[in-house]
């Protein structure tokens, strides 16, 4: 009998697995297909500990859908563009696409050391101008469609980083990368117009998102932000020789008009620079714009910061009342939410309220509470009930009053109802080189100018100089910027920005479908057989981002004829979010200087025992705690599973006696591994293989069959594919595992055998209970207390004494 060694079976079946093209998909259009799909990894340099846990439940899923007879489909590639690798050529005067391509090499290696079944073949990098040629594509026919767009906007900016940032990657005011603070400035950039599918995002959560966790598309519900209300014109009329005015206000509570008092301006709102501009406000008014610049996003919304505010010096007028209201810019209005201008009805909306309070507003109430209603803290009541001092509304049910009010209006002609989503354009301009060049040229003559289908692609210059300093590197570049325009063929000047790398993983599972496809970014024929993704896994981060604009590209693409699809139209039909790996409790990262390093844990105790240990620890969905004596703990158990199925054969004489009890082992333990791994408990799979194993061994003198052996090893070939293919050729297959069936369980054989107990009072025969073999004394003693034949002949008194003989009776005495 030779040990368990990984050192030396794991490279030779990661080889031999290679050689013979194991996971190499094939479109077959009369198997059942199963697509899997891990989140592409970033080439940082090294896997972590987050990436091999990732990767693991991935090739786990994998390997049992290629057991159960599935066509796999199973791909890798690297979401190679972005700025670590800019910031890394610039500290260490290199090219990006070097270091990049350095770590990619690396990381390559470490993903075969893991053993994942990754069909290599189909592997993408997104920096390779096949792939972005597609994307800079799809930007062109989406710009035609009117659904890619240039235009102005207030942006979050990182100084430090010298780029624009996403919301997603601004929380809290903060650069998600260097976490110094962001400022919100005026720039021309380019869109992506997200919300023109914000319906329909929003519908098929409902309607095709079953398979995702529900704390993923509840976020995605708040993000898209659907709110029903009202736009009402408030007219502004006009101060010593300046034009009258409307401010336009969206407002989800036209019930509520009659209590407005005041009007809040976004600080942006353009009308606040001008109102102001001369006044005694002035000055004021610009150092609050300054300070609120500097307040996060969602703070802002939210209102987690005190109230602040200034009077711009002007007044509107309420069209219902008919009184003027003073015009301020508050800090908790948002330029880019509704109209950027709030109807204020301080005694019925908490932060108006807090922000009358402050300034000495005049609050009106208009809303009865229906019974039983809470007011908030701070006084404000925001709840349904009936309306009050409303002239012909009074009395009225607010939900009614809702219609009735946006019907006056309309009939004025100062307001309807309306929709509005949170859900904002997305800007995809970024001031960076390591990224796909934005498809535009600038003419003087023509203005902006698409560059020609043929063309493309608009291939990002090799030889740069990175300084780290502001502003676009290819604007420095003049051999890159200078060139003809497409349309007069005069003088023209390239678009110098690149896109967010977000738009590259937006469609690359759609890549996968058909890697070398050279007629458009996926074989259409391919898309159809392989989409959707059955199985994706990733990071919950990426909830509001990466998976609601992969969702948006797929219905794009779509709308534009690149893929048709007959399943669904989501690309993603479950979904994963797994946990994160901590040590001593908190996230691994370097500066906290608790990493644990894959290769170093490969290195001691193999792949399997890692992929084991990760699937064992903790359920998917949960965080993971690193523990050394946990990894020594799945060493062992696969030593004893190694040993167990080693053993010389012979002495498997005893069969026949252990026959029924094993055989309902076998089908129990297939059962319990097959369902648990369907609804991804693997901790538990692995625990009921554990369990197995112990009854194996606890029966070892009298040998057990080689049916049960192979079971195991089937059974735990996808936890530890290299042990589990080592073991079932020592065992004298010469198939590979892979390709085996995945065992099958018949349920009458997982039925658990009931034995018979006889229930006797003062020596005579009252009842027969039938019951599972293992039950414990307490619970057959009360299950004969309480029968019913029983109870009769206790007279409601407490039996003397209750003996049970195991297996066979229970006497009660009374
Ligand atoms: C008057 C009013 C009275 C409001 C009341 C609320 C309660 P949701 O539900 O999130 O869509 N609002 C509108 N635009 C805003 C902006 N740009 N920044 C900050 N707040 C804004 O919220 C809609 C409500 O938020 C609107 O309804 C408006 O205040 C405010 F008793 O109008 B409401
Ligand atoms: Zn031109």
């Amino acid at each position: 009998m030779q040990d368990y060694n990984p050192r030396e079976i794991e490279p030779k079946w990661q080889k031999e697995w290679e050689k013979n093209g194991l996971f190499k998909a094939k479109e077959e259009k009369k198997r059942p297909k199963y697509y899997v799909l891990e989140m592409l990894p970033y080439p940082s340099g090294r896997l972590h500990m987050g990436h091999v846990r990732n990767y693991s439940i991935g090739d786990l899923i994998a390997r049992y859908k290629i057991m159960q007879g599935f066509n796999v489909l199973h791909p890798i590639g690297w979401d190679a563009f972005g700025m670590p690798a800019e910031n890394a050529a610039i500290k260490n005067k290199t090219h990006p696409g070097k270091w990049t391509f350095e770590n990619i090499a690396y990381m390559q290696k470490q993903f075969r050391k893991l053993g994942i079944s990754y069909d290599w073949d189909r592997e993408v990098a997104t920096c390779a101008p096949d792939y972005y040629k597609w994307e800079q594509l799809v930007f062109l026919k989406m710009y035609e469609k009117g659904i890619v767009t240039r235009k102005t906007a207030m942006l979050n900016w990182c100084d430090t980083c010298k780029t624009v940032l996403a919301n997603e990657q601004a929380e809290g005011g903060k650069c998600w990368r260097c976490d110094n603070d962001v400022a919100l400035k005026p720039m021309t950039q380019w869109f992506v117009r997200i919300p023109l599918y914000a319906e329909e995002l929003l519908e098929d959560i409902d309607k095709e998102l079953k398979g995702w966790p529900e704390r993923v598309t509840h976020m995605q519900k708040l993000w898209i932000g659907k709110s029903e209300g009202a736009l009402i014109k408030f007219s502004l009329p006009c101060k010593e020789g300046r034009e009258d005015q409307v401010v336009d206000v969206f407002t989800t509570r036209p019930d509520t008009l009659f209590g407005a008092t005041f009007m809040s301006l976004a600080a942006e709102h353009p009308l606040v620079e001008g109102l102001s501009k001369g006044t005694p406000e002035e000055a004021n008014i610009k150092a609050f714009r300054e300070r609120t610049s500097k307040i996060g996003r969602m703070d802002r919304l939210l209102g987690n910061y005190e109230k602040d505010g200034v009077f711009t010096g002007a007044y509107c007028v309420n069209p219902v009342t008919g009184l003027d209201m003073p015009v301020y810019a508050a800090n908790f209005v948002l330029m880019d939410y509704g109209t950027g201008a709030v109807m204020a009805v301080p005694a019925h909306d908490r932060r108006d309220f807090e922000f009358a309070k402050k300034y000495s507003l005049p609050i009106k109430e208009v809303i009865k509470p229906a019974q039983g209603e809470q007011r908030t803290a701070n006084g404000a009541y925001e709840g349904p009930g009936t309306l009050i001092n409303s002239g012909e509304f009074t009395g009225m049910g607010n939900e009614a009053a809702k219609i009735a009010i946006i019907d006056a209006l309309k009939k004025q002609g100062v307001g309807d109802k309306t929709i509005n989503y949170k859900l904002k354009d997305w800007c995809i301009s970024r001031q960076r080189y390591w990224g796909a060049p934005i498809p535009i040229v600038y003419c003087e003559k023509c203005g902006i100018v698409p560059v020609p289908e043929k063309e493309l692609p608009v291939s990002l210059p090799e030889d740069i100089e990175l300084t780290g300093e502001g502003g676009s590197p290819l604007a420095k570049l003049e051999k890159f910027i200078n060139c003809k325009c497409p349309k007069c063929k005069g003088a023209a000047k390239r678009e110098t920005d690149t896109m967010d790398t977000f738009v590259e993983s937006s469609w690359y599972f759609l890549r996968y479908c058909s890697p070398k496809y050279s007629k458009g970014p996926v074989d259409p024929e391919a898309a159809k057989y392989w989409m959707p993704v059955d199985q994706y896994i990733g990071g919950i981060e990426h909830a509001v981002g990466h998976l609601l604009y992969c969702r948006f590209y797929m219905k794009v693409l779509r709308d534009l004829g690149f893929v048709e699809f007959s399943k669904s139209n989501e690309p993603v039909k479950h979904l994963l979010t797994q946990g994160m790996v901590t040590l001593g409790g908190s996230a691994m990262s370097k500066s906290r200087g608790n990493i644990v390093d894959p290769d170093r844990i490969i290195e001691k105790y193999g792949a399997d025992t890692a992929r084991l240990f990760i699937l064992f620890a903790s359920p998917p969905e949960k965080d993971l705690e690193w523990s050394d004596a946990g990894i020594d703990g799945c060493w062992r158990f696969l030593n004893r599973v190694w040993r167990l199925v080693t053993k010389e054969e012979g002495g498997r004489k005893r069969e026949e006696r252990l026959g029924n009890e094993l055989e309902r082992w076998i089908h129990k333990t297939i059962k319990r591994v097959t369902e648990d791994i369907e609804r991804f408990h693997y901790n538990t799979a692995i625990s009921a293989i554990m369990e197995y194993v112990n009854y194996l061994c606890a029966n070892h003198e009298s040998r057990v069959t080689s049916h049960a052996v192979e079971t195991l090893v089937l059974l735990i070939s996808p936890f530890a594919p290299h042990m589990a293919e080592e073991l079932w050729h020592l065992t004298g297959h010469k198939e590979t595992i892979i390709k085996v069936k995945w065992p099958s369980y018949d349920p009458e054989k997982v039925k658990e055998e009931k034995m018979l107990i006889v229930v006797q009072v003062n020596g005579k025969l009252r009842d027969k209970l039938e019951v599972a073999p293992d039950i414990s004394e307490e619970d057959i003693k009360k299950q004969a207390l309480a029968s019913e034949k029983v109870t009769g002949y206790l007279e409601g008194k407490v039996p003397k004494k209750v003996i049970y003989v195991r297996g066979r009776l229970v006497s009660i005495v009374v």
